[in-house]
């Protein structure tokens, strides 16, 4: 038992440097449990609960464009393509990171993230500095519109809220709370503009530079994904299968 509990710290502990060092680490051929994924995530700080229960653990989410016989949705997020984000970078709330693990893969799916760390290091020594005193506007009403997204099933109390306190304003360059690493937080799907505000274009060339810092993944029955959502934004193409991933979320603040 003192054996296992050894391997699965020592596991914990080759994820949680990975991640800070790479923004991102990936193990295929995995059999994980929702008790598995709780205690990986809960190896960086606190984990998030969620509204929808995958076998006995709240704090597990399922991704799925499955539906039930009457057609009800089995997961959130729907088959459609989604684009550039860093998760909940609407919400006033900060999530740090996050894992992702496939269930069931009958689908060519591919989820791209890019280091936006590697990017800020990339700039000018210039336009490093101008950043710093940008802030980024994020409203969640922009993922409808953007990508005309019901999947997302936001409650009516939910999105009540999120319109009266406003789009969340976040600094352009976030400094990560453990590494010191600076990157640039865009999330593009929820931003709606800046301050000082972008010329034409400027929005566009930082996202080109994104895709040259990409990770492109296929999935496979068995992946684990477990990434940082300060240094790195994500997106996916649509769905042309089944697929069903579980998804559990952190927030180093809590002692990781
Ligand atoms: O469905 C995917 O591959 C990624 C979904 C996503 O953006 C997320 O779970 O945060
Ligand atoms: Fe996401």
């Amino acid at each position: 038992m003192s054996e296992l509990l050894g391997d699965a710290r020592t596991m914990h502990q080759a994820i949680k440097a990975d991640v800070f060092k790479y923004g991102l680490t990936l193990m295929r051929g995995q059999t994980l449990t929702p008790d598995d994924l709780f205690e990986i995530a809960a190896s960086f700080g606190a984990v998030l609960k969620n509204r929808d229960l995958t076998e006995g653990r709240p704090e597990i989410l399922r991704i799925s464009n499955k539906t039930d016989e009457a057609g009800k949705a089995l997961g959130i997020l729907g088959e459609r393509e989604l684009g550039w984000h860093n998760d909940y970078s609407h919400k006033h709330m900060d999530l740090h990171g996050a894992l992702l693990y496939a269930v069931e893969v009958d689908s060519n799916t591919v989820t791209s993230w890019a280091d936006m760390s590697g990017v800020y290091e990339a700039l000018l020594e210039v336009d490093k500095q101008r950043y710093e005193s940008y802030v980024g506007y994020h409203a969640f009403e922009l993922l409808k519109e953007r990508y005309d997204h019901e999947a997302y099933r936001v409650s009516a109390a939910e999105r009540r809220l999120s319109i009266m306190r406003g789009p969340k304003r976040r600094p352009l360059v976030q400094t990560h709370p453990i590494s010191g690493r600076k990157a640039l937080y865009l999330s593009p799907t929820f931003l709606s503009h800046t301050e000082p505000p972008m010329v034409d274009g400027e929005l566009n060339t930082l996202l080109g530079l994104a895709e040259l810092h990409m990770y492109d993944h296929v999935w496979a029955k068995g992946d684990l994904i477990v990434y940082d959502n300060l240094t790195t934004m994500h997106r996916r193409t649509a769905l042309d299968g089944q697929r069903v991933l579980w998804r559990a979320q952190f927030d180093y603040a809590h002692g990781a």
